[in-house]
């Protein structure tokens, strides 16, 4: 086992072996925060002293274990003034019998941004409210009335305002061997809805057995205008992630591309499998300083971190790869607007995306190095065309606005040996 960890676990192990104990051995691997993590953690702790009076229900611990895969998430869930949920402290265990690795210090939304199709208004609906508060989704008056809301196995935790559910989710099939594979993972969601003025944003975090984290906002509630508001808009969602693997230290970042070679004829139809056709590669580059990038459609764009020394038992490093799933790409005069990834080094300080160009204006290293991945996202809300012609909104659009998904996922790379669902054989180190 190759897997090297910056967790100061060495000395609980070996006490557990003295004992003897099966509880004690259980606690092992209890999860701990990587030094240089928990550095930032207590700078943050310093800064953030609790204001007399906020409403603001403190940040709620959380470990789940799955029973089927035996693997854990422990993380740290809030529900924040201005921001929504945030969600700090991140760390996943495979099996019991592995030490938990530290994956997201601080995942949050740094902007959301609602520029009409008319070129205003124009809300900053993070950056403009900072008196925003996540709604307080139980107990509501009357007091069974959220349990009719959020039906079990949804639990309302998190002082009232955050929504917790632990579901399956099919993970893989296989129908070319008897008897076939079907494997359902588990995972667990957590979701906070920030009121904005009308609107109500739902911000979801899941996290999956697998070690996957699925990141998605969504909008709704009624139209800023009235029900008959026939304005489009955008809704643009950026994402703050300062994902820490395996500690704060010694991560990089790279873009993934897809390139097509398209200059072969093309090939005749009805086609054969055996045709010669036009050639694909992909490619990985590594971001040296602090900067943005552009997703591209034909290109499949994605952010892979890596840490320096992380590795999986086969000795190929850990990643965790950034995955937009998006409906199409907001560009406004807004300058962070230009691109859909940026990449900073860690500034505690550098918390609201509409500041992006002045955040890389040093151009410091980011190889490396503590990072912060950005990544915006939209959702359009489709108006009226041109002078009151098309289509327009849908009559279902008309009292309110049906959630409006946008997100991204961040799969992890060689972090298990193999596959945690497949029964079948081990890779070759
Ligand atoms: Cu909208």
């Amino acid at each position: 086992m190759k897997t090297i960890t910056k967790f100061i676990y060495f000395g609980f192990a070996s006490l557990a072996l003295a004992c003897g104990s099966i509880a004690f051995a259980q606690d092992q691997f209890a999860p701990l925060t990587p030094a240089d993590s928990a550095a930032k953690a207590a700078a943050a702790a310093q800064r953030e002293a609790p204001v007399v009076g906020t409403p603001t229900p403190p940040p709620v611990e959380q470990t789940v274990r799955f029973p089927r895969s035996r693997s854990a998430w422990h993380l740290t869930v809030q529900a924040k003034d201005q921001f929504g949920l945030v969600i700090t402290g991140a760390s996943f265990q495979k099996s019991p019998t592995t030490p938990f690795i530290y994956v997201l210090f601080d995942g949050r939304l740094g902007e959301i941004f609602v520029p009409y199709h008319s070129g205003s208004p124009r809300y900053g609906d993070i950056s403009g409210f900072a008196n925003g508060v996540p709604h307080q989704i139980g107990p509501y008056p009357p007091v069974t009335l959220h349990q009719d809301q959020f039906p079990a196995p949804r639990q309302i935790i998190g002082g009232g305002k955050i929504c917790k559910e632990v579901r399956d989710y099919l993970a893989y099939m296989d129908y070319t061997v008897d008897p076939p594979v079907v494997r359902y993972g588990q995972e667990v969601v957590y979701f906070s809805v920030l009121g904005a003025a009308n609107y109500q944003y739902i911000m979801e975090w899941t996290f999956r057995d697998d070690g996957a984290i699925l990141v998605r906002a969504g909008s709704t509630g009624p139209k800023n205008g009235g029900s008959d508001d026939k304005r489009g808009h955008m809704h643009d969602f950026t994402w703050r992630l300062d994902i820490d693997l395996n500690g704060a230290n010694e991560n990089s970042a790279y873009l993934t591309s897809h390139l097509e070679d398209l200059n072969f004829p093309p090939p005749p139809s009805p086609y054969n499998p055996s045709d010669p056709g036009s050639t694909g590669e992909d490619s990985m580059d590594l971001i040296s300083v602090e900067g943005s990038r552009f997703w591209r459609p034909q290109n499949f764009n994605t952010l892979e971190i890596f840490d320096r020394t992380l590795e999986n038992g086969n000795g190929r490093h850990t990643s965790y790869e950034l995955v937009p799933m998006r409906s199409g790409t907001a560009r406004h005069n807004e300058p962070y607007t230009k691109a859909d990834f940026w990449v900073t080094q860690y500034n505690p300080a550098e918390i609201l995306a509409v500041n992006l160009p002045t955040y890389i204006r040093d151009r410091q290293s980011t190889v490396d190095e503590d990072l912060v991945l950005w990544y915006t996202g939209s959702a359009h809300h489709e108006g009226t065309g041109v002078g009151g012609q098309g289509d327009g909104p849908r009559d279902e659009d008309f009292n309110t606005v049906p959630v409006l998904w946008t997100g991204f996922d961040l799969i992890p790379h060689n972090l298990f040996n193999k596959t945690p669902f497949y029964p079948g054989p081990t890779p070759s180190p």
